[in-house]
């Protein structure tokens, strides 16, 4: 590895590192691979808001979806690493039979490809307020696990209020549950029902809720292969992808380690670059960003990778190197551990911007990336990392 870096040239000017880090943000989005889900559940019952409330707003509103099936649409992420089946507008009856038999059809066609073409997960939907489960549902959702796609009832728009610091959930939505549980489906956790509200609603003072429950049943059912997507598809569950992120972190900070076995020059920092480049973009990845094609390109030409070599490079290694264990002693020479700690360093601060940049609406995360925002964004978290 060490050899492949320093064939690389010792100054990367802008352009050469705007490209690496798009080329690197392709390639970290196609080792994600695609996680599929399909969702069913009556028409109102609450589907696209529950996926607006669990990914990326992008797959309903950017999403380009396709019927597959009578009454079911795909929609592939922009980003690549989702795919849903939306059976919008269904009704049980006639329709379900139409869409069973065009499912029977998919899920054997994609069981013969690769992992990222398969659905890996079902979600079903039964709004509480419906107050029953028709036989029709019933053998909608038997005939779905049968063919082999692990399914998970989900019981939605459940109104749940906090009271003194703790849940309660509608009485009549837990006895209903406990019924749909009775008749034990062959699902996951044999027929369990998870209840979920993705909407608050100050009128009934009703929470979001259940939805990282049903996040962790879904990772308990999709395949190992399908899991790092799912983990960069969804925004719920922080932990996960900080965890993501750290492996990568931890596997830059080992090859950084070795370009610094022979100790290098300080002014030949920009030799870790290229290995920090490709982290930080791994780590966009698993954040899901950006959102927009725009943001990709200032993202690219953003002040870190521009400035780059300097920056991330030069200007962490002169400013930071006395904060540093050896950095005093080694004086102007970055050791192989000081090379590990810098990029650990700068993959612990992209994470903190990543993780700031997904809380910002679609425009403003473009502006943050092609202002200055970014840059003391990440310096500031770089500071307080030493
Ligand atoms: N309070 C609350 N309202 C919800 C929730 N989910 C959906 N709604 C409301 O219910 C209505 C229908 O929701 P959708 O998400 O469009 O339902 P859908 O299943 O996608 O419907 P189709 O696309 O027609 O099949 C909308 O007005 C939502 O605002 C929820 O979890 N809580
Ligand atoms: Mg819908």
């Amino acid at each position: 590895m060490a050899s492949e870096q320093e064939r690389l040239p010792r100054d990367l000017n802008s352009a050469a590192l705007a490209s690496l880090f798009n080329d690197e943000l392709q390639k970290a989005f196609e080792s994600l691979g695609c996680f599929n889900l399909a969702i069913f559940g009556k028409t109102g019952s609450g589907k696209s808001t529950l996926l607006n409330a669990i990914f990326d707003q992008a797959i309903a509103s950017t999403g380009i979806g396709k019927p597959v099936t009578k009454g079911l649409n795909y929609y592939r992420h922009p980003n690549g690493y989702l795919g849903i089946y939306d059976s919008e507008g269904f009704e049980t009856g006639t329709s379900g039979d139409a869409i069973l038999t065009g499912l029977d059809r998919i899920v054997s066609k994609s069981n013969s490809g690769p992992m990222d073409q398969r659905i890996h997960a079902a979600w079903y939907l039964i709004r509480w307020s419906d107050r029953r489960c028709e036989v029709a549902q019933q053998s909608f959702i038997s005939a779905i696990a049968a063919l082999g796609l692990p399914v998970i009832i989900v019981m939605s728009q459940v109104p749940v209020i906090q009271r003194d610091g703790a849940l309660e959930i509608h009485p009549d939505a837990v006895v209903f549950a406990k019924y749909i549980e009775s008749l034990k489906l062959p699902t996951f956790g044999e027929g369990k029902v998870l209840l979920t509200n993705a909407l608050p609603d100050t009128f009934s003072d009703t929470v979001i809720y259940g939805l990282q429950e049903l996040l962790d049943a879904t990772y308990e059912v999709v395949p190992l292969a399908a899991q790092a997507a799912l983990t960069a598809a969804q925004g719920v569950d922080g932990r996960r992808k900080k965890d993501a992120a750290a492996a990568v972190i931890k596997q830059a900070t080992v090859v950084a380690s070795g370009i610094g076995a022979v100790p290098i020059p300080v002014a030949d920092a920009a030799l870790l670059v290229p290995n920090q480049v490709a982290m930080i973009a791994r780590i966009t990845a698993i954040y899901g960003l950006p959102r927009s094609r725009a943001s990709a390109l200032s993202m690219a030409g953003s002040a870190i990778l521009t400035g780059g070599a300097t920056y991330a490079g030069r200007y962490v290694a002169t400013h930071l190197l006395r904060f540093l264990p050896g950095g005093v002693i080694a004086g102007s020479v970055i050791s192989g551990t000081v090379a590990a700690t810098l990029t650990r360093a700068i993959g612990i601060a992209w994470v903190k911007v990543c993780e700031y940049a997904v809380t910002l609406p679609d425009t403003e995360q473009e502006s943050f990336f092609s202002s200055s925002q970014v840059r003391e964004a990440f310096n500031g978290y770089l500071k307080s990392e030493k």
